[in-house]
């Protein structure tokens, strides 16, 4: 890239009024099917709470994800937003984002890695007063190259464990200048996007992408945590056997206890039709796997970075490499083996061609999550100006419960799951120590 400053996604298309059309139709479909989203949206519409504020975002571009754009927008503000991942973008519903007056939208499916980071530096730009990631890769840029601005930056949110991982790591380091809600933390973002969205996005998409069946096949799942119990369970759930690797004794035995065969890495490589990391870290598939694997073997992440199967130690071993079908590239081995990577090793149901991303439902919630942790940053300043209250200091936060339960609530009501509420008593009783036999 030169120095000029790179273009919003609307002067990168030819046809961007159909691009915005058929964007346009996503998001209302996608918002259809958001209750959380949709009564947040009516309640920032009143209040505009967001008045004066700059949301600075990256975050996947697509239907989902700009209903929260849109939604933060519709209160007052006004929003910059790009990728997290180079090839999660939905170009025409970046495009229908950028339409809107209060909107920039630079994202783009496809981007190296220059163009990816000046779009970054694009929305940085903007200078805003509230960041919200998916990855960390917003808050890094502002540290390391724009501290200047982290004096008007209120807070930020981050989406996902790899973040919330980087973040805590930087704040353990003294690094981290302001605060950030862990929105991944919360159980209604956690417990949902991560168990059922990935679990569900990521089989539907290896299985659209190849047209092959899970039924008898051994799926071998990297990692034990809330990822890859959802894929565990899913993958069992469609007649798969299921193998689980951890680092971690006490994952490993849930896994184990929850019926799931539990081995080494080097001992499911041999066994594996389907290699799915979620671990979060690197090298989780190498060279010493890619030998022992069966001819045809589908390897594919759902992990955030595109670091858990080590595609150059792929690449050194292969012969020969071509486009097996459309999103997945064949690694041919000397021996003739052919090991299929899914998406570039890229997080498999975001960055595959036809994929969609988690489920409309489940990002409802983690997105109406994120409404309210911007909503609670913007609200603990205005706290704090007004009786000199403490605003949050710089570091990783757990978003309030209450917040949470707010959504949960909403939800709620919205399917029509009505529920019980403690009595005077029983609070009283669950509050006492006096209480025994
Ligand atoms: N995720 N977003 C989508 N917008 O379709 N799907 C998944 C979408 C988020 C999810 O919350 C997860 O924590 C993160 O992507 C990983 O980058």
């Amino acid at each position: 890239m030169s120095d000029e400053t790179y273009p919003p996604i609307s002067a990168q298309l030819d046809d961007v009024a159909a691009a915005r059309e058929e964007g346009r139709r996503k998001m209302d479909w996608a918002l259809q099917h958001m209750p959380i989203l949709s009564a947040l949206r009516e309640e920032f519409e009143a209040e505009k709470p967001f008045e004066g504020q700059r949301v600075g975002m990256a975050m996947h571009v697509e239907a989902k994800t700009a209903n929260l754009v849109e939604t933060l927008a519709v209160g007052g503000a006004e929003v910059a937003i790009t990728g997290c991942n180079p090839l999660s973008t939905h170009d025409d519903v970046s495009a229908a984002l950028d339409a809107h007056e209060d909107i920039t939208s630079y994202a783009k499916r496809g981007v190296d890695d220059d163009e990816y980071y000046a779009a970054i530096e694009a929305v940085v730009d903007h200078e805003p007063t509230v960041t919200v990631d998916d990855g960390m890769d917003m808050v890094a840029a502002i540290h390391e190259d724009h501290p200047e601005l982290i004096d008007s930056i209120l807070g930020g949110c981050e989406e996902t464990t790899t973040g919330v991982h980087r973040l805590r790591a930087m704040d353990a380091d003294g690094a981290l200048k302001y605060p950030v809600f862990a929105v991944n933390d919360t159980p209604m973002k956690r417990l949902f996007d991560n168990v059922h969205g990935t679990g569900e996005s990521s089989l539907a998409t290896i299985a659209m992408t190849t047209n092959l069946s899970w039924a008898g096949k051994n799926v071998v799942v990297g990692g034990y945590g809330y990822c890859g119990k959802g894929v565990a369970k899913k993958a069992a759930g469609q007649n798969a056997n299921v193998i689980v690797t951890e680092v971690e004794p006490r994952r490993a035995l849930e896994a184990h206890m929850e019926g799931y065969d539990v081995m080494p890495m080097a001992e499911a490589a041999e066994k594996a039709d389907v290699v799915l990391t979620t671990t979060g870290n690197r090298d989780v598939v190498t060279a010493e796997h890619f030998e022992r694997m069966k001819d045809g073997v589908l390897l594919a992440n759902a992990g955030h970075f595109d670091v858990e199967v080590n595609l150059d130690e792929l690449d050194d071993l292969a012969v020969d490499r071509y486009e097996a079908r459309d999103g997945v590239e064949a690694y041919e081995m000397a021996d003739g083996r052919r090991l299929n990577v899914v998406a570039e090793g890229r997080l498999v149901n975001l960055a595959a061609p036809i994929a969609l991303g988690h489920p409309v439902e489940v990002m409802d919630q983690s997105f109406g999550v994120q409404a309210v942790a911007v909503r609670e940053l913007v609200e603990s300043a205005e706290r704090s100006s007004a009786d000199g209250g403490d605003p949050y200091d710089p570091g990783v936060h757990d978003l309030p419960d209450e917040l949470d339960r707010e959504v949960a609530e909403i939800k709620l009501e919205a399917e029509g799951v009505a529920h019980d509420e403690l009595t005077a008593d029983q609070e009283e009783y669950m509050g006492s120590w006096q209480h025994g036999t």
